[in-house]
């Protein structure tokens, strides 16, 4: 076979514009790959639901990559562990109900069966504003991450979706947003109440409680929940963020059957 450059530009984008234009109307929107997002996403298209999810960086992942302080391993607890093992994360039990995990397999793992599931995955992609329709959270406003690194003067493109999730992790970009320009979240203060000091006990319960319909047609999972509800840190233990990414898609699933 004679390798063509032009040939592999053209096939490259046109399976990216088919891959693109599918997704453009879905069911769920996620906003930032990290386990939250993953997670979610996995479930959903599990579940049979169109998932899209945009990652502003090149690699999904968020902040699983480093485990804890760049020492490559994560520590789940006896509750969330089995979400782990669905997708063949390989565990050692470290007693008293803790487990540990490398980081890179578990993250590298948790992309690739949400990807081989059915959901897809934009990375190099940030989502810089919600559409609204009839007071709702009705799709997600996107933009090359180059566009907004370099700040370019550059209008974005709009996706719509039944349902979005804000899992974009401590910074809760897009519930911020919807605080700033559309109207009150479902908080006690309407805005964003701020992510409190470590307590990894109080944070790892609260993220689930936490993980809920912030805004109509938005829902917020992850650290976003609680940044948004005013909740703990919890540091390198993940089992809290598989489990709210996993209510997160619950929620959904209740809500659109
Ligand atoms: O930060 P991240 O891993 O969020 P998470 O799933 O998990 C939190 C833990 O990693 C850790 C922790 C728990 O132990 O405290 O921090 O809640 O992943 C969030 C992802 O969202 C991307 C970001 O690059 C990261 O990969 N992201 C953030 N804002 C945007 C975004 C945006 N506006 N558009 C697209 N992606």
């Amino acid at each position: 076979m004679r390798i063509d450059e032009i040939k592999i530009t053209r096939k490259i984008i046109s399976r990216f514009f088919r891959d693109f234009d599918e997704f453009l109307d879905v069911d769920v929107a996620i906003a930032g790959a990290g386990p939250a997002g993953m997670t979610a996403a996995r479930y959903l298209a599990k579940a049979g639901k169109k998932v899209v999810v945009f990652e502003r960086k090149l690699s999904p992942g968020g902040g699983m990559w480093g485990g804890g302080m760049t020492f490559p391993v994560v520590i789940v607890q006896e509750e969330s562990k089995k979400l782990l093992e669905e997708i063949g994360v390989r565990l050692t039990d470290e007693g008293e109900g803790y487990y540990s995990a490398d980081s890179l397999e578990t993250t590298s793992k948790l992309c690739s069966s949400a990807i081989e599931t059915g959901a897809k995955m934009f990375n190099a992609i940030s989502v810089e504003d919600v559409m609204i329709r009839d007071e709702r959270v009705s799709g997600f406003v996107i933009n090359w991450s180059a566009v907004e690194i370099a700040g370019l003067h550059v209008d974005p493109l709009t996706i719509k979706a039944r349902y979005c999730v804000d899992a974009t992790g401590h910074a809760a970009e897009i519930c911020r947003i919807v605080e700033r320009k559309v109207g009150k979240l479902s908080t006690p203060s309407g805005k964003v109440e701020e992510e409190r000091s470590m307590c990894a006990e109080l944070g790892e319960q609260t993220v689930v409680e936490n993980t809920k319909e912030v805004y109509p047609g938005l829902i917020v999972a992850g650290m976003a929940a609680n940044a948004v509800f005013g909740a703990p840190r919890m540091g390198p233990i993940f089992g809290g963020m598989l489990l709210s990414g996993k209510r997160a898609a619950e929620l959904i699933l209740e809500k659109i059957g």
